[in-house]
């Protein structure tokens, strides 16, 4: 065995052993360098085969082939294993645990007296009327002496009314909305006002200081009593969803008394199998209309009024108003 093949046997043995000791793609890349590169021993054998004697060079030539193709095969598949523990380690350091609890996601949702309202808005919409809004803070005489209700009337007393001044109140109902309307147009007028409303009242399960209100009103030539009735029948079959043909929502009109509308009369539903009071209405009072400047000979008008959180407690089922007022989410995520 020449000098040389001495050499290459050794380099093998000590070549394959460090292939073996590659723990990482750090040491795979200094041992390429190291044992394949362009300073490595097997390098220099290869650039030194033009020195070997011409009958020892295919006998030798061959042995450094072989020992390059079994070194590099060597190192392949060391290469291989190595990446492939890398992968491995990668995707058990990925690995997700699906029988964790799952992240609490709340979901925002409009709250129930703003679903409420948007139905009502949306029905009364459909049926021709638009939206309007006013001042909460608002004069006497719009809040109630253009509404025909004088100086004596049992709602002017100080008890029911929030006075901001002697001349300035917390309105006590939306009207004041209406007659400014009917104030600066002339009919036809077909309007909802949607709004906060004041009282000095004592809070309990049904009465709020502060509640909603929708109030409507409808002032052209010929509107009569049966539009009046048509109409808020038809929004409470819509509101409580009364399947087409199936006889609908059954709705009463009691007769009653209100200074602004004559006649007036109090509407109800039939609710699992109880009557409820939903609201007020009546055909717009003469002198209402006269306050305004609407010639009461020439036009007439129907109104009708109800409190939003009466309908939302009927809708969803809730015995309890401040319920609405709380903001407690353990309520409010139920809608
Ligand atoms: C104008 C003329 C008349 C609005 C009306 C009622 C009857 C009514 C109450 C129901 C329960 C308010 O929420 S509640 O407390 N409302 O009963 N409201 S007629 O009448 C008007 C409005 C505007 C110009």
């Amino acid at each position: 065995m020449s000098d040389l093949e001495a050499r290459l046997q050794q380099l093998e043995t000590q070549t394959q052993s460090a292939i073996s000791q590659i723990s990482n793609s750090a040491e795979l890349e200094t041992t390429r360098v190291a044992f394949f590169g362009k300073k490595s021993d097997l390098t220099q054998i290869l650039r030194g085969m033009g020195g070997v004697p011409a009958e020892d060079r295919p006998r030798i030539g061959q042995l450094v082939n072989e020992v390059k193709a079994r070194l590099e095969s060597a190192f392949d598949a060391r290469k291989t294993e190595i990446l492939s523990a890398q992968l491995d380690q990668k995707l058990a350091g990925e690995t997700i645990d699906v029988t964790l609890p799952a992240p609490d996601i709340h979901f925002g949702r409009r709250h129930p007296l703003t679903q409420t309202l948007d139905d009502i808005v949306r029905i009364f919409s459909n049926l021709g009327f638009s939206v309007v809004e006013g001042p909460e803070v608002e004069n006497v005489y719009y809040n109630f002496d253009a509404l025909n209700i004088g100086p004596d009337h049992p709602a002017r007393y100080e008890r029911d009314t929030l006075y901001v001044s002697d001349d300035v109140v917390l309105r006590t109902e939306t009207s004041s909305v209406q007659i400014r309307v009917l104030e600066n147009r002339q009919p036809p007028v077909k309007i909802i006002a949607p709004g906060r409303v004041y009282r000095r009242e004592a809070v309990d399960r049904t009465h709020g200081a502060m509640f909603q209100q929708v109030e409507g009103l409808c002032v052209a030539e010929g509107v009569t009593f049966g539009d009046l009735k048509g109409t808020i029948s038809t929004f409470l079959a819509q509101l409580f969803e009364a399947a087409p043909g199936s006889g609908g929502v059954q709705t009463r009109f009691r007769p009653h008394f209100f200074p602004f509308t004559e006649p007036s009369a109090e509407f109800d539903v039939l609710f699992n199998g109880k009557w409820l009071e939903l609201g007020g209405c009546g055909m717009v009072h003469p002198k209402v209309l006269e306050n305004v400047g609407v010639d009461p000979e020439k036009y007439t008008g129907f109104a009708f009024g109800f409190g939003i959180e009466r309908l939302a407690m009927i809708k969803f089922g809730i015995d309890d108003l401040r319920l609405f007022y709380e903001n407690d989410l353990r309520f409010l995520e139920q809608f």
